[in-house]
């Protein structure tokens, strides 16, 4: 069987209520993902976290000609992954839109804390199946799919582990459309077995 490895998307405080730019239902989705970590803590399969890390003055926040509301300003409470989040020791965290200049939406757009790109992590960990969760569906996770689908991946949503901002109404669903589209196969985390 090819080797599997989970992404965790994004999970982290800025995107849940209390944060600058929250889904709904953050607790329901960080405890499913929690669900999904075990099953790949358990076999010993890959389990890689990304991490919105921006400077704080960063082009990607309206106050300084971007988007968004100003979030996930590393070493802020803010970028800190979700406290109920359940990590393994040894997850393999990928820090992206860490230049001034970039967005960064892909998690393959982010380096380990050795510089390298998640391609590379994946290349040298030998994986091939990618199974992704996290924040936010219509922006990182999409985003994030693509570019692993693009990386010769075979790519996994888990449907029970993501939610959208919607900025618009319905982004999130479409976003999911989208994936599946381009060829991301839909999962639920109990379906997932080893
Ligand atoms: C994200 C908007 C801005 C995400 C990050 O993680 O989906 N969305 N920055
Ligand atoms: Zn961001």
């Amino acid at each position: 069987m090819s080797k599997a490895a989970l992404l965790i998307v994004d999970a982290q405080n800025d995107f849940c209520p209390g944060g600058k730019l929250p889904v709904k239902d953050c607790d329901k989705i960080i405890s499913n993902i929690n669900i999904s970590i075990d099953k790949f803590k358990k076999v010993n399969l890959p389990i890689i976290a990304s991490r919105d890390w921006h400077p704080a003055d960063s082009r990607h926040f309206k106050e300084f000609g971007g988007d968004w509301p100003t979030h996930c300003v590393r070493n802020s409470k803010g970028a800190e992954f979700h406290p109920l989040l359940n990590l393994p020791d040894n997850v393999i965290v990928i820090s992206k839109g860490t230049r001034i200049d970039e967005d960064s939406y892909s998690a393959f757009e982010g380096q380990d804390d050795k510089g390298l790109s998640l391609s590379e992590v994946i290349k040298k960990l030998r994986v091939k199946k990618l199974f992704i969760c996290g924040l936010a569906t219509d922006y990182c996770v999409k985003s994030s799919a693509l570019d692993a689908l693009k990386a010769g991946l075979e790519v996994y949503l888990l449907l029970d582990c993501v939610e959208a901002v919607d900025i618009n109404k319905g982004d999130g669903e479409k976003a999911i459309e989208e994936m599946a589209a381009r060829g991301v196969k839909k999962i639920e985390t109990r379906e997932v077995v080893f």
